[in-house]
């Protein structure tokens, strides 16, 4: 096949089975992660993590999706079969759960190879061309068919999604030396003391995380890597280090095609960069657009009654200022400013919350004065609680991060949590 053909690229992807790696730990979101996986924290209002490298599968026309799930799978099982799970199976689409179910080795999935290693069965009764590879915990939109022509006309053996990041926030990735045909030479995973990339004083060339390989390649290396006793069985600290001197690996810059800038993408990873992110998207024009329907991400919602607004009386007017309210939300004689709420948010009069993001199920009772917070599913806050104005009192109670975000769970309501239930 050349790649002048029309086809070309609906032609790869249709030869491609994605594998989204869903078992990540993601410690540094603390207690938000306590019963959920990162790829099942929510994000933006009615979604979660998963549904952008999910959605951006099938906008690309990748339809044979398996999601590897290990570490506190349950509210992302439960998600990936409420909302992803309607796929026609006549036409050869699906999403399956591949939880580390102990099948090949007797053991959970040691590192990232090791997740797919486990599961080279099922590749192989799918036989699929590529295999794309992808981390289940960051937001971004990207056309994967983009990934797979560049991958096909390079000639690689394996290709590695690729964005620019500050030195800093480098020492957290897989750090890429690349020569002038993208060719990658040199591949350090969480160096201590990243390199910029050539033609810039301040930024080093990262892994998103994003492979793609030929499958014939993809069996031969994990093979390999099994019989590799000292291996910790990772891409990132095994397979690409080991693989680059002989086979043909390439950098793939994620860039926008048409401005040649990098496109939005966010790894969520810490509670502060949490508050960011789902703060940006009540800003006016966020750099993340949610409303384009020409890349819809698509997630699982219940039905819900619309979000409604209750004016009480002069002064306790119910309203919500440059915010983001979803469906289910009740506010009542209460001012929500500057938020996002997530499905199901009640918050009653006399209360104001602001700079904060609530997460599905809470309730925000009366004379409640709600600041730079963090409330998880299902908190039920008592009537007069203050949060955000006294730090150390906030600390004693709650998290509080190095930014000053306060972290509320029910657990430390000395409430019961649930990660996904309603
Ligand atoms: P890390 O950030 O360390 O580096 P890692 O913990 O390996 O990421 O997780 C990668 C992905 O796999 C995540 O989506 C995670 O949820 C998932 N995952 C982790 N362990 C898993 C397991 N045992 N089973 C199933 N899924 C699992 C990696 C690369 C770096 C790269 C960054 C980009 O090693 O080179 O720069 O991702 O974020
Ligand atoms: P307050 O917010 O002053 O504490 P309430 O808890 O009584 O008062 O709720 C105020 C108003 O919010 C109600 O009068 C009603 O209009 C609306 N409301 C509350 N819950 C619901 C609901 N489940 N469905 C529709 N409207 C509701």
């Amino acid at each position: 096949m050349t790649t002048n053909n029309p086809r070309f690229v609906s032609l790869l992807t249709r030869e491609t089975l994605a594998l989204v790696l869903a078992g990540g730990r993601g410690s540094r979101l603390y207690e938000l992660t306590d019963r959920r996986a990162k790829p099942a924290v929510y994000f933006g209002g009615k979604f979660r993590i998963i549904d952008f490298p999910l959605s951006n599968c099938v906008n690309s026309g990748i339809r044979k999706i398996g999601v590897l799930t290990q570490y506190k799978a349950h509210s992302l099982i439960r998600h990936l079969v409420h909302g992803w799970s309607n796929f026609r199976t006549e036409l050869g689409e699906f999403v399956e759960v591949l939880p580390a179910s102990q099948r090949t080795t007797g053991n959970w999935y040691a590192g990232t190879a090791d997740a797919i290693y486990q599961n080279l069965d099922i590749v192989e009764t799918l036989r699929p061309k590529y295999v794309l590879v992808l981390a289940g915990d960051h937001v971004y939109k990207m056309d994967y068919g983009e990934m797979l022509a560049y991958h096909v006309a390079k000639g690689a053996d394996m290709t590695v999604a690729c964005v620019g990041v500050s030195l800093e926030d480098a020492k957290g990735f897989g750090v890429m030396t690349v020569d002038d045909k993208n060719r990658v030479v040199a591949f350090d995973e969480k160096p201590d003391n990243p390199q910029p990339m050539p033609g810039s004083d301040d930024t080093a060339l990262a892994s998103m995380g994003n492979y793609i390989f030929n499958t014939d390649f993809l069996f031969e290396q994990l093979h390999k890597d099994a019989a590799n006793k000292d291996s910790s069985r990772d891409f990132g600290k095994d397979i690409i280090p080991s693989i680059i001197a002989e086979h043909a690996v390439y950098a793939y810059p994620f860039l926008d095609p048409t401005t040649g800038k990098q496109p939005y993408w966010r790894d969520v990873g810490t509670i502060d960069a949490f508050w960011e992110a789902n703060m940006e998207l009540v800003s006016v024009e966020p750099e993340l657009n949610l409303y384009d329907e020409t890349w819809p991400i698509l997630t699982y919602h219940r039905q819900l009654p619309s979000a409604k607004f209750v004016f009480q009386d002069e002064g306790r007017e119910g309203k919500a200022l440059d915010s983001v309210v979803s469906a289910g939300c009740v506010i009542s004689g209460a001012a929500v400013i500057n938020s996002l709420l997530f499905s199901n948010v009640k918050v009653h009069s006399y209360s104001t919350v602001k700079d904060t993001v609530v997460l599905p199920e809470v309730q925000i009772g009366r004379h409640c004065r709600i600041s730079r917070a963090v409330i998880d599913r299902g908190c039920q806050l008592p009537e007069g609680t203050i949060i955000g104005e006294d730090r150390e009192l906030d600390a004693k109670r709650f998290r509080v991060t190095p930014n000053g975000i306060t972290l509320v769970t029910p657990e430390m309501l000395g409430q019961k949590g649930s990660a996904s239930v309603g």
